[in-house]
């Protein structure tokens, strides 16, 4: 049988969160110890130029990025990893898609319109705009099955997949139709100071995210600070969107169902329940945070991985883009 291929990315925009990691990463390296998957994992650079980055900042969250995925568990023997400025396909292909892709579509994306905000009208970069393009350009190049991704993905899954049907239509079947692959649990956890929008790794307020290298001291300065409610009774539901996040955080660490978490601290505090997740949370973090020191102090080996990793890639995206090319009337050289 034909193994199914999962491809899925991540920008070093930043350092990760415990939300790249409830809702994405953890699931990576789950696929990629499932037969049944041929898994590809991309550091997408490009994409994450599209906000201003500081170069010096952008080439070490890159190792950051690289060296926790290896840590949560990513084995380049098992899945490829690669950095997506290293494989110019990725480029080439968002030229092409970007010609079948209507103004009207990126007009309608959430993530722009809230990450467009922060800019000026007259400074919104049209990368910004383009970047769902991008994003299809990536997966559509490994004729890709399933894209596990968190909720706040799926709009651009929507599109990646329009794209491929319209090529497919307009030139003939060229790309596999992807599908994303959503996790119910922890797909969206939510900023610790605001519990109505996402846990992000570029807000700019260090309170509202756990990052994957927080120590304990910052995990329970952040848990206790955490915004909550008066009720005081901790119980899971809409009316206690804050509290509701922190279980559901307590129970990605625990893998405990939220009825037995709730039954646990019936007629306790919040103090309590915050004390004993900070516990969790940087329990859990622990044999990351140690097995990403040997690795990020070990420049040799990272650039061995994401050097071979970039060839698998590049030699997989090079069919696709080659048919792509012929497809659309351009002359092989
Ligand atoms: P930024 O905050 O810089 O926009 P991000 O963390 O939202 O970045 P990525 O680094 O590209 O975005 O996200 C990588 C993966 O993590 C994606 O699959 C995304 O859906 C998932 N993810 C990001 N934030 C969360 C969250 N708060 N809850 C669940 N999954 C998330
Ligand atoms: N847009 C995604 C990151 C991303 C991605 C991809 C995810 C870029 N290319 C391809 C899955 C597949 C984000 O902001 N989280």
């Amino acid at each position: 049988m034909d193994k199914k291929i999962v491809f899925s990315g991540i920008q070093p925009s930043g350092e990760p969160t415990i939300g790249n990691y409830i809702g994405a990463i953890r699931n990576w390296v789950e696929i990629q110890n499932n037969e049944d998957y041929d898994s590809i994992y991309c550091i997408v650079d490009m994409h994450a130029i599209t906000v201003p980055q500081v170069p010096k900042d952008l080439r070490k969250h890159t190792l950051e990025v690289l060296s926790l995925l290896l840590a949560t568990g990513l084995d380049p023997e098992k899945t490829t990893l690669f950095i997506q400025s290293h494989v110019s396909a990725h480029a080439e292909l968002n030229w092409v898609l970007n010609s079948l892709t209507y103004m009207g579509q990126l007009n309608r994306m959430t993530q722009y319109k809230d990450k467009s905000k922060r800019f000026e009208d007259s400074s919104i970069n049209s990368g910004l705009f383009t970047y769902p393009v991008l994003m299809a350009a990536d997966i559509l190049l490994y004729q890709t099955d399933y894209v596990p991704v968190g909720e706040d993905q799926r709009q651009h899954l929507e599109l990646s997949r329009d794209i491929a049907e319209r090529f497919n239509n307009r030139y003939s079947e060229t790309f596999k139709v992807p599908e994303a692959l959503i996790k119910k649990e922890g797909a969206r956890i939510m900023s610790l100071q605001d519990p109505e929008s996402k846990m992000s790794k570029s807000d700019s307020n260090e309170d509202s995210y756990i990052l994957l290298l927080d120590n304990g001291d910052a995990i329970r300065r952040k848990i206790k600070r955490a915004v909550t409610d008066s009720e005081g009774v901790v119980a899971y539901n809409d009316q206690q969107k804050g509290l509701k996040n922190l279980i559901d955080i307590y129970s990605a660490f625990t893998n405990e169902g939220l009825d037995t978490i709730v039954a646990r601290y019936n007629g306790k505090g919040y103090g309590v329940f915050k004390e004993d997740l900070s516990e969790v949370v940087a329990e859990g973090l622990r044999p990351i945070q140690e097995r990403y020191k040997d690795l990020i102090n070990n420049k040799d080996y990272l650039e061995k991985v994401y050097k071979e990793g970039a060839e698998k890639a590049e030699y997989r995206a090079m069919k696709t883009l080659r048919k792509v090319y012929k497809k659309i009337g351009f002359i092989p050289r």
